[in-house]
């Protein structure tokens, strides 16, 4: 009984993710949901991603139990940003998501990042109608992250190292990294970068306009 409720909730999200995913098709926007534990660094990361790719092009939505903190910091380059409080709730819904595009102006953006609430298991059992999930970790969590929380990273199509000015500082091993995730995930590309230094971003900014050429190869990304 129990597992039917779960399961007709996840149908109804289901349903209103598709929704919204042909809403971003129509409007040709590329829909990139960013999950992971708090602090792991998904808004430095966009503040960094932003201005480097089409500041004029791309909007926001964030997720957060309380406060505009992150929208906050979002608003200074990004020209749409909408921040999502979710009360208690530990993960971003369809339902939340389509509220936000309601909120935006689709026509001309090339992107829209969602930051979803910080968490390392909830977000990743919800579509929201994006085109692409990128799971954050950051150095500083520890390098046995990927082994004790899967389903974050089973469910990425990119990960993201993060904070790896960080490696000379504490004891992490990439190499568990790599192999933690040979075994669950061998499709999502690792791309390691510092949004401190800017080391490694080129790789992630030319992994996200890939994805947008795939997306919509007939319109060039701004
Ligand atoms: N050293 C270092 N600190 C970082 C990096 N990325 C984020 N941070 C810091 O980590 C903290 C959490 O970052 P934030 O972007 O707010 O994480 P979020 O909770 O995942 O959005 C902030 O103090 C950031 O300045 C990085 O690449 N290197
Ligand atoms: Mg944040």
């Amino acid at each position: 009984m129990k597992i039917k409720v779960v399961e007709s909730v996840l149908k109804a999200n289901d349903a209103v993710a598709r929704e919204n995913r042909k809403r971003l098709d129509a409007a040709g926007v590329l829909a990139i949901n960013l999950m992971s534990a708090p602090g792991s660094g998904k808004t430095l990361l966009l503040e960094k991603t932003i201005p480097a790719l089409a500041p004029r092009r791309c909007a926001v939505l964030v997720g957060d139990l309380q406060t505009t903190r992150d929208a906050e910091r979002l608003g200074s380059v990004a020209t749409q940003v909408t921040q999502i409080n979710t009360g208690t709730g530990c993960h971003l819904t369809a339902t939340q998501v389509a509220e936000g595009l309601d909120g935006l102006e689709l026509e001309g953006m090339d992107y829209l990042f969602v930051e979803n609430v910080g968490n390392m298991v909830c977000p990743a059992a919800f579509d929201l109608g994006e085109h692409r999930r990128v799971a954050l970790l950051s150095v500083p969590e520890g390098d046995d992250k990927v082994a004790k929380y899967p389903t974050l990273f089973q469910a990425a199509d990119a990960i993201v190292l993060t904070k790896v000015d960080l490696l000379g500082v504490l004891d992490y091993e990439r190499q568990r990294v790599y192999e933690d995730l040979s075994r669950i995930n061998t499709r999502a590309p690792l791309l390691e970068l510092s949004s401190k230094t800017g080391q490694g971003l080129e790789g992630w900014l030319t992994w996200v306009q890939q994805q947008r050429q795939r997306l919509c190869p007939s319109r060039s990304p701004g």
